[in-house]
Order: structure tokens, then sequence, then C-alpha cells
């Protein structure tokens, strides 16, 4: 059987639909008794009646880390608690009622009225169970979410834990971000109908000026239906529809998804608009899925979309901020969206996770290209747990992402230990299965390993790699970074006859800091940094193979405690608070030059 649909949650004539955010009630454990709360059972405790659990508000969505003045909050490890208290309209009784949860991070337990109800073991993606015979209708209902932010050699993505002399439990982590936790995204309850669209998948071609739709509906329940699926154009007229649930509609001169500059509209999308009907044609059930029409091909030297070859220009990014962590902020994604266009950018993976839903949308709407990454970084002790794990978050990733146009290519993981033999079965393994739910789009591993160093390049359709010449290795020598790059770029392409994009590369710089000659840290030596990769990138641009450049990073954000950073990570061209450096403005020129070439 498929896995079951997540579909991001959209009312309509058939679905109703209410949010769960605002202020939860909030309990810590002790990390040295982390099990305190499964075993005095607070899921079925009331926490406003209870002095001893210490309640706190806690903003939802948010990681709750940043939000008090404690480290015991900040570096906590081990369950938290999160509670509160909702309405279910009477009028939802004899509907399927669902709670969704877009991202808790990282492990999760949910319980209503203190039955338990779903447990989600990673980050980054969304989750959600059927509560209609445990919810009282029209009355007070209470839910109830245990949050572990613990990781593991087994968990995606991986790290260890240790008792200090103080003993006090410490979380390590070899990746470089803040392991931010809690509900980061937005929770809601919603409503189906009995029998119900569970899911869709898209896959479109075209054919000269031509556009297919092909579609796959996936219905739930036992009464019998019909479907009528209709594709609505921008100004919601139909264009084409037809009656069957696994079909393919043809639309005549159709409008493509195009990636950001190369058309005067990028990001075009259509409505699809799926409805089931009874047999008298009364409407049962309504879902709407935004789609757009483009085709994704490769070779050995190449990434085209809609048969013309692309150029990634972009970044690698993260979801953090101050105060709220990786918590959802709709007016931190519109300011990151319009400094993307400002800029000029075509493209960005979502290193090294998943991002949320809302800012998938933003990209498919503005023809924003995406490597989408799954939440495997630094992956290292190899085991079948593990993979397993791995595998796991990469269907999930797909199942969400499926049916997005801005996606174009899928990131296995970021910089795992390939020097090791073992990567290579592993590896084998993780391309495999990504083939095996979408073969529409190619798939990558991003690289800090040289081509002949690592055991996962033979798998790849495009190597990306992650380069820190002039930084953590020849540090201050600008000199050397032309050829370095060459070299190491142009080896992926050799080795393996497959095109390479540079997914990192950077310098960390504290804005305001200037010194001349350019010197480490400061803004003049980033520009000198970047402009010697630009130099080597647009050689290897003219040889035909190198389809995409991504700065090292966006903007600064936070990382764990260490002596190689100042507050956190500083290679982002915007500072965290989404103002430019002197490298956003030198970025922007280049990046608006390149896309002249299209
Ligand atoms: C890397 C990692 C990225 C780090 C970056 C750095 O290679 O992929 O997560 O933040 O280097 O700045 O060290």
């Amino acid at each position: 059987a498929a896995a079951a649909g997540i579909l991001y949650p959209r009312p309509s004539e058939s679905r109703e639909l209410l949010s769960l955010d605002g202020l939860w009630n909030f309990a810590l454990t002790n990390s040295t008794d982390p099990i305190k709360g499964h075993i005095d059972e607070w899921y079925s405790i009331n926490f406003r009646e209870l002095d001893e659990l210490d309640i706190q508000l806690m903003p939802v969505p948010a990681s709750y880390n940043d939000l008090g003045t404690d480290p015991d909050l900040r570096d906590h490890v081990g369950p938290v608690w999160y509670q509160r208290t909702f309405f279910v309209p009477k009028s939802w009784s004899g509907q399927k009622v669902w709670i969704r949860f877009s991202s808790v991070c990282r492990a999760a337990e949910v319980w209503v009225n203190g039955e338990w109800v779903v447990s989600h073991d990673i980050g980054h993606l969304p989750f959600q169970a059927e509560i209609s015979s445990l919810v009282t209708y029209g009355t007070e209902n209470t839910v109830t979410v245990a949050v572990d932010n613990t990781l593991t050699a087994t968990t995606v993505p991986q790290g260890s834990i240790s008792e200090l002399v103080s003993g006090r439990i410490k979380q390590s982590y070899t990746f470089d971000f803040f392991n931010y936790a809690g509900i980061d995204r937005p929770v809601v309850l919603y409503t189906t109908p009995s029998t119900y669209i569970d899911d869709v998948t898209v896959s479109t071609d075209i054919d000269g000026a031509n556009g297919f739709v092909n579609y796959l509906i996936s219905v739930e329940g036992t009464d019998t239906v019909t479907a009528k699926v209709s594709l609505l154009d921008k100004a919601g007229n139909e264009v084409v529809s037809d009656t069957v649930l696994n079909g393919s509609l043809f639309v005549q001169n159709a409008n493509f998804w195009w990636p950001y500059l190369m058309d005067p509209n990028p990001g075009y999308l259509y409505s699809l608009q799926v409805e089931l009907l009874d047999a008298s044609a009364n409407l049962v059930d309504k879902y709407v899925l935004p789609v757009g029409i483009r085709t994704i091909s490769w070779d050995s030297k190449t990434v085209k979309v809609n048969d013309k070859p692309i150029y990634l220009r972009g970044f690698g990014r993260h979801e953090d901020s101050d105060i709220r962590g990786k918590g959802l902020d709709l007016s931190l994604i519109v300011r990151d969206y319009n400094l993307i266009k400002w800029i000029g950018a075509n493209s960005y993976r979502t290193s090294h996770y998943p991002y949320a839903e809302e800012i998938m949308d933003l990209a498919d709407e503005l023809g924003i290209m995406i490597i989408d990454e799954c939440p495997a970084v630094n992956t290292e002790n190899f085991s079948d747990e593990l993979l397993e794990n791995h595998k796991k978050s990469l269907t999930e990733l797909i199942q969400r992402d499926k049916n997005r146009p801005g996606v174009v290519m899928w990131s296995a993981a970021n910089e795992p230990r390939t020097q090791y033999q073992a990567a290579e079965d592993y590896y084998k393994q993780v391309v495999a299965h990504i083939k095996s739910l979408d073969t529409s789009r190619p798939v990558t591993v991003v690289n800090n390993q040289g081509a002949d160093n690592e055991h996962s390049g033979q798998f790849i359709d495009v190597a990306s790699c992650n380069v820190y010449h002039g930084w953590y290795d020849a540090t201050g020598d600008i000199d050397v970074i032309v050829s370095q790059v060459l070299s190491a770029a142009k080896r992926w392409n050799e080795l393996h006859d497959i095109p390479v994009i540079m997914t990192e590369y950077g310098a960390d710089t504290q804005e305001g800091l200037h010194i001349l000659p350019s010197f480490v840290w400061s803004e003049e030596y980033q520009d000198a940094l970047l402009s010697k990769y630009f130099e080597a990138f647009d050689q290897m641009r003219e040889e035909g193979f190198f389809v995409g450049e991504m700065i090292w990073n966006f903007a600064d954000f936070k990382t764990a405690q260490t002596y190689t950073r100042v507050g956190g990570n500083k290679k982002g061209v915007f500072t965290r608070n989404r103002q430019p450096k002197a490298s956003a403005h030198l970025l922007r020129k280049r990046y608006w030059a390149l896309a002249q070439y299209l």
C-alpha cells in the first residue's frame, strides 16, 4: 500500500480548519530524570493544577531554547511537555477530525484527553492522526505533547549524550547549527468527510507549447464516489477537466513553470481542483492543489528545466532567527523571500533538513529551484537502524514535497562520512530508495570529501561539493583558491561523468569589521574570497559541466558553543536580522549579471 497522504491542510467547501497555535502550557523534565513525565502520566494531568511542574507559557510555533533566561531551558536534554485545551465545534460531529503537526523537533508523542494518539520520530516533517473518536464535541478537550530533542547514534541527525563531572547531561553533535527543539511549526485541527481525498500525486510533461498534468487521486472511505478533476488557470478559469481518478489532462498552449528570471512570468501555478461527488452529484469532498507544469532532465553535463539548461545561483540556508530559533515566522519568511528577489538568486538548498511548507510555497510561486535535503547531516557509524531511519526521513520528505514544481533535486545527505568504505553500500541503498519513490528528479549527495576519497559519487546524478579553501584550509591565502576549486570540482565530473554544483563556500565575517588589506573575519576578506571563487566558477561554466553555485550562507545563524564561532556562524551575506553585509551587494551584482545569460 502507498504511504498515507500528508496533504497540506486547506479548508474547502467540505473541510474546516482550526489553528491550535498560541500559548501552550509547558513543563521541563529534569535531564537526569527524563522519564518522570511518563511515569507520572503527565498526559492525564491538567498542568495548571500542578505546582510541582513549574509551568511556563510557551508559544507555538517556536523553538523553546532561546525564550528563557536560564541555560537549563536552552541546553535542556530529553523530554519537555506541552499542553493546551481546545474546543471542537459541535457541528464537527460526524466528520473525521484530524490533528496535524507541521513539525515537532525532534521526537513527538501526542495524547488527546489522556489517550495516546500518535508518535513521530523525526523533526522538520509533518505528521497527523485522526482523533474523531477521542474528542468531545462542543466541549473542552486537552492535547498533551511530549517533545524529545535527544540525538543518538541512530537518530537522523545523529548525536551523542554524555554526563559531565557536574552531573549535567550534555548533548553533543558534530553538525554546525544549534539543535533547536520544540513545536516549531503550526498545529491545526481540520475535518474531512468520512470518504475523502487522502492524497494527490501529480507529474507533468510538455510537448512543444502544450503541457500534460498526469494525476493520481487516492480516496479513503467506503462511500461510492465519482470524481471531477479540473485544472484552473491563475485567474480561476477552468482550462480542462476529467472524471477519472487516475488520468492525464492535456493543456493546450500551457503556461509553463519557469525558474525566476528565465521568463517574464516565472513560477506560473495552475490549481488542480479535485472534487468527489456522490450518486446525485452532490459534493462529498474537495481539495485544491497548486500545480506547475515543467519537466526536469539531466545528463553528464547539464540539468535542464523545460529542456533549457539551468544555472543555479543561490544559497545554503537555515531556518534560524533571534528568539524564535526554528519557529515558523511568516514575517521572517516574507523578508527572506524579498531578499532573494532583491539579490537575483534563483535557487537554494534546504540545508540541512526540510523547510516549512509555507517557505516552499513561496519558492514555488516565485520560481525558486530547490535542492530538497532530508535531515541527514554528517552521517557516520553506519548501521542498519540508522539506514532505516534515514530512508524513512526520505519517504516522508518525498511524500510531502513530490508535487512541488520548485523541487528540482533531492539531496540524500549533507557531508556524510563517505570516506569510509561502509558508506558505499549505505549510500547505494539510500539512493536506490529515493529512486524507488521518484525518478523524475536527479539525486545528489552533498560532499566535503574529494571525489577520489569517497564512496557515494558512483550512485548520484549530480555532484554537490562543499569547499572552504581560504577559510578552513589556506586561511588568508586567497591566491590559492582558483586552482584548488578548479581541480576539486573538475575531478567530480571526470571521475563520475556528472554535472557539478558548488553547494558551499564562504568565510565567516563580522558585520562592520573593516580591515584593508583584507584580513580574515573582515567584510573585505569575505568579498575578496568570494571574488576568487567567482573566477573559478566562470572558468568552469565555460567548460560546460558546472551547473550552479550556492554560497554558504544566506544569513548568519546560531551554532553550539565553540571557540571558532563568535555568537554563531557568521558566513551569512546577510546578518541574522536580515541586513546586508558588503558581500550581499557584491553577490547581487553577480547574480543579476548571471541572470542576463538566460
Ligand atoms: C560545512 C557544513 C555547514 C557548516 C559549514 C561551516 O561544511 O555543511 O553545515 O555550517 O561547513 O561554516 O563550517
